[in-house]
């Protein structure tokens, strides 16, 4: 085409199309050199960053004809590429992969005699608040199931300030000094040479530096429970971790622990059901929040404080300022503050789950730091890497970071400043008077730090209760329940046989006898040991602890199947009356069915009703369900029968403890074609689904975990004898 010569007009617009049920209008238009013809909606124009209307938007600008090459003078191009090239920001140095919702905080009643913390003083008064849960170890785009610890920072959008309480699903910590929290970082992330592996401390560095620093020994063992792999967000509990202080209007401090609690209660999947739900639905975690959110079932947490003073600090058996230990709730019991309820979801991802930024050092009035060395080296870390995370100190005016409530100082200019001063004055004292004065500070209200007494010597050390680093992971240890036990057993197993270098497997083993030689053994025996070595040489003797039962998730039992998700794998012929009474029961207990069929078209039951799918059998393994039910006809089974995404759909049920619901015979014909043997778990479900509700509610049939066979020499009724 001759470029020279005059373009033809855009076709004036005939009749524009209207979406059924949308009232966006969409109008045809002629652009381009080609006379092509594109779309206009609501007559919104398509503009450069500066507003300038594109009349093309599908081809560059070439010089001598559509063959002829790109020109310089081609904005268009350059501002569309340019900003593309730097649409991404760094990913977090840790916690890269999370997860964001709203939702707000609802205080009880007045906690006056302990803070003035305004978010607590009136009852029933709700603060807004985002949440951002996250793995540690791997990068952004890793998938969600990795072992390892989440985090679970939520920001608090107080009347005196965003409040950050930056926490994990994990009550204490790997290191007790944040000098070392970046060789723990280097150690656990891919390995520098090679890259790999991703988001996986199954690996020689991260337990070469684990079997060299005792201290971590209690953090893994929480890492190698079923802590270590939630069910989703919406079943961990989450800690502050650090010892932190509240003072009250009176000045008067206590210390405090604090605790966020699920009424869902915890729930941890296992680990062969980790390893496919990754392959499966690498977005399980994030899938599961946006989705419980969305369909009005919101996730609740109550946040509770344990509350000790000096008195208590200076009589418990170790340190209240070392974040590798914690406070057993039987000993010191929490106090309910408020409720945490997230009720919606983000509306863009990166502007408020990228580029939230939690900074443990944000506090407010009534709150104060304690003296854990950890804490110090974080209120440094994170307000630091946020500024280079997001490119500058105005990240704070960004609308997901920024407070809810009046605030005013003195602070200007830097990149990408938006909320910039008007009038005179940029600096206080001065002596200007009223509205040109400016904010100046108030001694009353404002944030005083508590003024505790320090003396002594400066000096690089650690306090001699920081030295017994194995009592406590004894104390959890004994704390679990059987299947528990053995579960971490094999974690130890699995990730110490990834172990390449057999000195730090030796090594790892050394350490664990100190928590106790039999639960040494069984890991020894697991890797194949001949012998056991002799025991790493301990700074301070362990000791036995009273068990904690708040420690084990089993022993906390559930008392509802709320929030969680039920698959009916079905076929043509399937009975429609079975599966909308469960239907109706999983609803009335606050549970979910989701129809898996062969084709993601549905079936057609036995009265001629299409039942529509939810996911094909092959997309939607039963890894990704809390039970499953099976409902076929027996043409149905037969043809089930030689599809093995069907099989590995019942045998993976199995394999992982679910309970299994069926439907007849032919359902049942399905289980015996895969090669199970049925048991206590399997519920014929044609006399309705109430009984197979109520064994759900147990969540799983643990005597059929396999995990059990393969150390004989533990027994499973008593579990470990220390
Ligand atoms: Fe963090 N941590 N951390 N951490 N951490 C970060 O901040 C750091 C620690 C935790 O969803 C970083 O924004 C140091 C303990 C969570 O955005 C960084 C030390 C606990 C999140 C950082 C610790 C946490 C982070 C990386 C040892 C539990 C994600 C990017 C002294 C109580 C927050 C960022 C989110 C993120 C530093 C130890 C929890 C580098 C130096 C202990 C939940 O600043």
């Amino acid at each position: 085409m001759d470029h020279t010569k005059a373009k033809p007009k855009p076709k004036k617009l005939d009749t524009p199309k209207t979406a059924e049920g949308s009232a966006s209008q969409v109008h045809e238009q002629t652009v381009g050199d080609g006379g092509e013809t594109h779309q206009l909606v609501d007559g919104v124009v398509l503009t450069t960053a500066q507003g300038a209307p594109i009349g093309d938007g599908q081809n560059s600008l070439r010089a001598g004809g559509p063959r002829g090459p790109v020109t310089l003078s081609d904005f268009q191009l350059r501002e569309k590429i340019f900003h593309f090239d730097h649409e991404r920001i760094p990913e977090r140095v840790v916690h890269a992969r999370g997860y964001g919702a709203h939702g707000y905080f609802e205080t009880y009643e007045s906690a006056e005699d302990i803070t003035s913390a305004d978010v607590f003083a009136r009852a029933g008064e709700r603060t807004p608040a985002f949440v951002r849960f996250s793995t540690v170890a791997g990068s952004e785009g890793s998938a969600d199931l990795a072992r390892d610890v989440r985090g679970f920072a939520v920001k608090l959008y107080t009347q005196q300030g965003n409040w950050d309480i930056v926490g994990n699903n994990i009550p204490v910590f790997f290191v007790q000094d944040a000098l070392k929290f970046p060789d723990l970082v280097h150690a656990v992330k891919p390995e520098p040479d090679r890259g790999f592996p991703q988001a996986a401390s199954a690996h020689d560095n991260f337990w070469d530096f684990a079997s060299l620093m005792p201290e971590t020994t209690h953090m893994l063992f929480w890492v190698m429970s079923d802590r270590g792999l939630p069910r989703s967000f919406r079943f961990m509990e989450g800690f502050g971790v650090h010892t932190f202080r509240m003072i009250n209007p009176a000045g008067e401090s206590v210390f405090v622990k604090f605790h966020w609690k699920p009424r869902q209660a915890v729930q941890s999947v296992m680990w062969p059901e980790a390893v496919k739900i990754n392959g499966a639905d690498p977005d399980f975690h994030r899938r599961d929040l946006w989705n419980a959110i969305t369909s009005g079932d919101f996730p609740q947490w109550e946040l509770g404080v344990q509350i000790f003073n000096d008195a208590f600090a200076d009589s418990f058996e170790f340190d209240v300022l070392d974040a590798t230990k914690l406070i057993p709730e039987e000993l010191v019991p929490i106090r309910p503050l408020g409720r945490l309820v997230l009720d919606r979801v983000v509306d863009n991802f990166f502007a408020e789950t990228e580029q939230v930024a939690f900074c443990t050092q944000n506090i407010v009035p009534g709150i104060d730091f304690s003296n854990d060395p950890l804490l110090a080296g974080r209120n440094f870390s994170y307000l630091d890497t946020q500024t280079k995370r997001l490119g500058g100190p105005n990240f704070t005016q960004l609308p997901i970071n920024s407070p809810k409530c009046p605030f005013a100082n003195f602070q200007q200019d830097g990149h990408m400043a938006m909320r910039n001063p008007v009038g005179r004055v940029n600096y206080e004292p001065n002596s200007w008077t009223g509205v040109d004065a400016g904010p100046r500070e108030d001694p009353l209200s404002g944030f005083t730090s508590f003024s505790a007494e320090e003396s002594g010597p400066q000096r690089r050390a650690r306090p001699t209760k920081f030295a017994d680093h194995y009592s406590q992971a004894r104390q959890f240890l004994m704390s679990q329940t059987p299947v528990e036990q053995i579960h971490i057993v094999d974690a130890f197993v699995f990730e110490l046989s990834k172990v390449a270098t057999p000195a730090i497997r030796e090594r790892m083993v050394a350490n664990l006898i100190n928590v106790s030689q039999e639960f040494a053994q069984l890991v020894a025996d697991g890797l194949g040991l001949v012998e056991l070595p002799q025991p790493t040489v301990v700074a301070a003797p362990p000791y036995d602890l009273e068990p904690s039962p708040a420690l084990s998730i089993l022993a906390n039992p559930l008392s509802d199947f709320s929030g969680r998700k039920v698959a009916a794998l079905v076929s043509d012929g399937c009975d429609a009356s079975t599966i909308n009474a469960l239907r109706n029961a999983l609803m009335e207990e606050g549970a979910t069915l989701e129809i898996v069929a062969q084709k993601i078209g549905g079936v057609i039951a036995s009265d001629g009703s299409l039942v529509l799918a939810d996911t094909t059998v092959s997309g939607g393994p039963s890894v990704v369900f809390d039970a499953v039910v099976i409902c076929l006809s027996t043409a149905g089974a037969e043809e089930l029968a030689s599809v093995s995404a069907a099989l590995e759909f019942v045998r993976d049920a199995h394999a992982h403890c679910k309970y299994v619901g069926y439907d007849g015979e032919p359902s049942l014909a399905l289980v015996n074609l895969a090669g199970l043997v049925t048991d206590s778990g399997y519920i014929d479900l044609s006399s309705g689904p109430e009984q197979f509700l109520t064994q759900c509610r147990g969540l799983r049939l643990w005597e059929r975990d396999a995990t059990f066979q393969r150390y004989p020499s533990f027994d499973p009724t008593t579990g470990l004898q220390i």
